[in-house]
């Protein structure tokens, strides 16, 4: 777009380690012990993630990409062509190719907490649109950060694919959604991924698949633990459980201790007990009513809203 110098910059929040220690020792502090879904975002686990997205169990990915591409000029007419365009959680920025010939954003703004993956995602992205300015931002948008792209404070678009969202308790979620609300101001648009609820044989097994990819990614956050926390858990004595909650609408992933463990974690020391888990993801399913809901209390207004034929993963247009 006019006034932006193609290629990318790279901007940087430091999202890590600053705080990481403190978080991983709350987490592991209060009962149940818990771990914060983000640290599965280092450099193997963002490869991991990658792996689980060509999954056959993991449906998310390619029906969410194939309602993107089904309805894409439709989604590029509501969200607004030209403006600046920020993606929460980019990831290896494949998805926002299959919008960006439509957009056509004056700057892509894509935000990871994933530092060297955003770089390598940047520039190949560059490498596709010699054209577009890329203002990539290394941030953990789970917390308060600030834009680094100067100028349009109000109209933007928002990118927030996967069901990301869904990692986040209802209360958080409904926090971040009006936290992305000021970010895009008034006239603003959110183009949000949301998976749906639907059967549990469905959900368990995109959650457990056969390869064990996903319990793998899972327990990387351990592995990083004991990299950069100086931790000592024995990756042999864990395992990875994942099941739906019904009644939560949610599925839950654990690693479970096999056996009695005592582990030191950033010197200090935790016992946990043969059986006992450490909580390390939810991921919260909507119906679209229940979804309205929560964008609404977050001061958005639901404007359209895709699904795929099966019905299994829903695309929302939001606006402030
Ligand atoms: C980060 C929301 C895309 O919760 O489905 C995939 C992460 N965890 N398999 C999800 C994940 C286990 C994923 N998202």
């Amino acid at each position: 777009g006019p006034g932006r110098a193609p290629g990318v910059r790279f901007f940087d929040a430091h999202p890590t380690p600053d705080d990481l220690r403190a978080e991983v020792l709350a987490g592991l502090s209060s009962t149940p012990k818990r771990l914060p879904p983000k640290l599965f975002y280092d450099a193997h686990g963002s490869q991991l993630f990658d792996a689980i997205t060509e999954l056959p169990e993991y449906y998310l990915t390619r029906t969410e990409i194939a309602i993107l591409c089904d309805h894409g000029e439709e989604m590029a007419d509501l969200l607004g062509r030209g403006r600046v365009l920020l993606e929460l959680g980019s990831g290896s920025s494949l998805k926002i190719r299959t919008l960006l010939a439509a957009l056509e954003p004056e700057v892509y703004v894509p935000i990871d907490i994933s530092r060297e993956h955003l770089r390598a995602s940047a520039e190949a992205l560059a490498e596709h649109f010699p054209t577009l300015a890329i203002h990539a931002t290394c941030a953990d948008y789970s917390v308060p950060f600030e834009l680094p792209t100067e100028g349009d404070r109000e109209g933007l678009a928002a990118f927030f694919p996967g069901s990301s969202i869904g990692n986040f308790e209802p209360e958080a979620a409904r926090a971040l959604l009006t936290r992305v609300a000021a970010l895009v101001g008034i006239g603003g648009r959110l183009l949000v991924g949301v998976d749906l609820q639907k059967d549990r044989t469905t959900l368990e097994r995109a959650y457990d698949d056969d390869q064990g990819v996903t319990a793998a990614f899972s327990l990387n956050v351990l592995t990083r633990l004991n990299r950069e926390l100086g931790a000592d858990f024995d990756l042999e004595q864990f395992v990875h459980r994942s099941f739906y909650n019904e009644a939560l609408g949610r599925v839950e992933t654990h690693l479970e201790a096999l056996c009695e463990q005592r582990v030191r974690v950033a010197g200090e020391p935790f016992v946990l007990a043969a059986g006992e888990r450490i909580h390390v993801e939810n991921s919260y399913k909507y119906d679209i009513a229940g979804f309205h809901q929560l964008a609404a209390g977050a001061g958005f207004v639901p404007e359209r809203v895709w699904t795929d034929p099966r019905r299994l993963f829903s695309v929302h247009c939001l606006r402030v």
